[in-house]
C-alpha cells in the first residue's frame, strides 16, 4: 500500500499516440459522441447529442430543486423550477462542441476523453436569458465575476470540487447566455443537466454548466478547478496559459459510402457523389466558405443555411468519384477570415483541435 492512497489519481496516466489506456476507454463509454451520419439533421436528435460528464450524473428532484443567487449580490434570491418556467422563455438553436473534441488527433496526444471528431451537436434549447436575473439580484459594486456551480461533485488531480465555471459581468452582457430547462421541446434529460443548466452560445461546452444550483457573485476571480486548472491553452506544464473560450471555425462531413464494421473504412461506387456536412464557428460568427478536399485538390461547397445565429450551417459539394483510394477533407472559413488549419494547433491538453477532418474512402468493392 502506498502511503498516500490518492497518489495514483493526482496525475494522468501515460499516453501513447494511437493507443488508449483502459481509463480512456471507460471515459469513452460514458461520454459518447454523435454519429456523423446524423449531421444530416439541422437539429441533432436528442439521444444522439454528444455527452461529456466529468463525475456522476446527479439524481435531482425537479420538484424541490432551486437555483440560489448568493454571494456579493444586493438582493440575493432563489428560484424553483415553477418560478423559472414562468419567466420569459426563448428557444434558441445552438451548436455546442466539447473543447476536447479532436484531442485524439493530436500528436503527442494527452490523456483525457479521446474524442476524434464527434463531440458536437445542435439542439433547440428553451430557457430564460441570464442577464435579467443577474440584474434582478443586483451585483454589488465590487463584483468582478459570477460563478455557476452544478450539483455534481468529484475529484480531479486530487482536488475535490463541484463542477463550476465563471463569467465576468462583461461576458454576461455580451453573450446570449440562457438558463435552460428544455432541449428540443422536452424536459432536459438527466445526462444533459436536468432539471436546469446554463447554455453559453458560441463558447466551447465546458461553460454550459449542467445541474445548475448556485449562482454566486464574487469580488475576486473564481478559483474553481474547472476554471483555473484546466480549459487553458498551455504550451507546457508550467505555462498558466490562456483560457479556452470561443469555438474555433470547424466543419465536418458525413463520411460518404458505407462502412466496414470493424475499421470503419468506407466503400462507395464510382460516379457523381454529393458530400454533405455541417460547419460552424464561435460567437455566432457566420461561416462564409466550405471546401471539400480530394487528395489535396479543393472543391468549392454550397452553403445550405442555418437554423439560427448560433447554429451550424449545412454544406454540400459535388465530387466525381474515380476508382481507387482517396483522402477526403473539409475546411471552413468564417466571416472573420479564420480558416481551419490542415494540421492540429498545439497545446498540452489538446484543446480546440479544429484541423480539417480526414476521411479515407475506397471507390470500388473490397
Ligand atoms: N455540472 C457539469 N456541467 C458540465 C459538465 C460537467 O461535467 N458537469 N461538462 C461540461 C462539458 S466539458 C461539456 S462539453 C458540456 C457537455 O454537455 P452535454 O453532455 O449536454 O453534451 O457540458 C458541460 N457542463
Ligand atoms: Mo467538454
Amino acid at each position: 500500500m502506498s502511503e498516500d492512497p490518492f497518489h495514483d489519481y493526482r496525475s494522468r496516466p501515460h499516453t501513447e499516440d494511437g493507443r488508449f489506456h483502459p481509463y480512456e476507454v471507460g471515459l469513452a463509454n460514458r461520454n459518447h459522441g454523435a454519429m456523423l451520419e446524423l449531421l444530416a439533421h439541422d437539429i441533432t436528435p436528442t439521444g444522439a447529442h454528444y455527452l461529456l460528464t466529468h463525475f456522476d450524473v446527479p439524481v435531482v428532484d425537479a420538484g424541490t430543486h432551486r437555483i440560489t443567487f448568493d454571494g456579493a449580490f444586493e438582493r440575493p434570491f432563489a428560484l424553483d423550477m415553477d418560478e423559472l418556467r414562468a419567466l420569459p422563455a426563448v428557444t434558441m438553436p445552438v451548436t455546442m462542441e466539447c473543447a476536447g473534441n479532436g484531442r485524439a488527433g493530436h500528436a503527442k496526444r494527452s490523456f483525457s476523453m479521446p474524442w476524434m471528431y464527434e463531440a458536437v451537436g445542435t439542439s433547440a434549447w428553451t430557457g430564460t436569458p441570464l442577464a435579467p436575473l443577474i440584474a434582478r439580484a443586483v451585483p454589488k459594486a465590487e463584483v468582478v465575476e459570477i460563478a455557476f456551480e452544478g450539483l455534481d461533485f468529484g475529484y480531479d488531480k486530487g482536488v475535490g470540487h463541484a463542477f463550476g465555471r465563471s463569467l465576468t459581468l462583461d461576458q454576461i452582457a455580451e453573450l446570449d447566455v440562457l438558463v435552460v430547462w428544455a432541449m428540443n421541446g422536452a424536459d432536459l434529460l438527466p445526462q444533459h443537466g436536468a432539471p436546469v443548466r446554463l447554455i453559453v452560445p458560441g463558447w466551447y461546452g465546458m461553460a454550459s454548466v449542467k445541474w445548475l444550483a448556485r449562482i454566486t457573485a464574487l469580488t475576486e476571480p473564481y478559483q474553481g478547478f474547472q476554471q483555473v486548472q484546466t480549459y487553458r491553452f498551455r504550451q507546457d506544464a508550467d505555462d498558466p496559459g490562456e483560457p479556452v473560450q470561443a469555438i474555433r471555425v470547424k466543419s465536418l462531413m458525413i463520411p460518404p459510402g458505407v462502412p466496414d464494421w470493424v475499421s470503419r473504412m468506407r466503400y462507395l461506387d464510382p460516379g457523381p457523389v454529393t458530400v454533405r456536412g455541417r460547419a460552424w464557428s464561435g460567437l455566432g460568427v457566420p461561416v462564409t466558405r466550405v471546401e471539400l478536399g480530394v487528395d489535396g485538390d479543393w472543391i468549392e461547397a454550397r452553403l445550405t443555411g442555418r437554423a439560427g445565429d448560433y447554429a451550424w450551417t449545412g454544406w454540400e459539394a459535388d465530387w466525381q468519384a474515380t476508382p481507387g483510394r482517396h483522402e477526403l477533407r473539409c475546411r471552413a472559413t468564417d466571416a472573420k477570415g479564420n480558416t481551419q488549419p490542415l494540421e492540429p494547433p498545439w497545446d498540452v491538453a489538446g484543446f480546440a483541435n479544429n484541423a480539417a477532418q480526414r476521411v479515407t474512402v475506397i471507390v470500388g468493392q473490397p
